[in-house]
């Protein structure tokens, strides 16, 4: 009798251990799982003499990639944003960070056209008034934050904001003016 009581106590306390040990294990692959979500935060800084700053939050949920730009100090009008090859922003004219983002060796373009474009071509966005900050968004699954893949990887590479409108046409770079705000996107 004495002998059955142990027993039952050990088996007791051998499911409560095994209870504890998974929770411990759910818990940490939460955890894991809220790590390894690629997320980071860059600061756009005025270049070519101009006063054009803000900021890029870049995430990346289920595979793709959400970017969203701040921008201010721009002027009314259509302007140009593309990630370009290096994340340095280091010279006053922001050529120091080369030019488009182009692993796949294709031609300047528009996103998504069938004649091709660099996963660098984001495009352009409206400034409706000089005064507001402008938010620009984009999303999506041809890029991702410090996967390895170098075609598409942004990390070590480098927003650029331009004074003007991407033509979408002229190569290599879519004519699209100076250089007027650059960020790396580094981590
Ligand atoms: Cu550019
Ligand atoms: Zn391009």
């Amino acid at each position: 009798m004495k002998r059955t009581i142990l027993t039952i106590l050990l088996i007791v306390s051998v499911l409560a251990c095994k209870k504890n040990v998974k929770k411990t294990e759910t818990s940490k692959t939460t955890q894991e799982v809220i790590e390894k979500t690629p997320a980071l935060t860059i600061v756009l800084n005025p270049k070519s003499e101009s006063a054009v700053t803000g900021t890029a939050k870049f995430v990346e949920i289920d595979g793709v990639v959400q970017m969203t730009a701040k921008i201010k100090g721009l002027s009314e009008g259509s302007h140009a944003i593309h990630i370009h090859d290096k994340g340095d922003c280091s010279s006053s004219d922001g050529k120091s960070s080369g030019g488009h983002w182009n692993p796949t060796a294709q031609p300047h373009g528009k996103w998504g056209a069938e004649t091709g474009y660099h996963k660098g071509d984001i495009g352009n966005f409206v400034v409706e008034s000089s005064e507001d900050e402008t938010t620009v968004e984009f999303s999506t699954n041809e890029w991702c934050i410090g996967c390895g893949d170098p075609t598409k990887d942004i990390l070590g590479k480098g927003v650029i904001v331009h004074q003007g409108v991407d033509d979408f046409v002229s190569q290599p770079s879519g004519a699209a003016g100076s250089r007027v705000s650059c960020g790396g996107i580094i981590q």
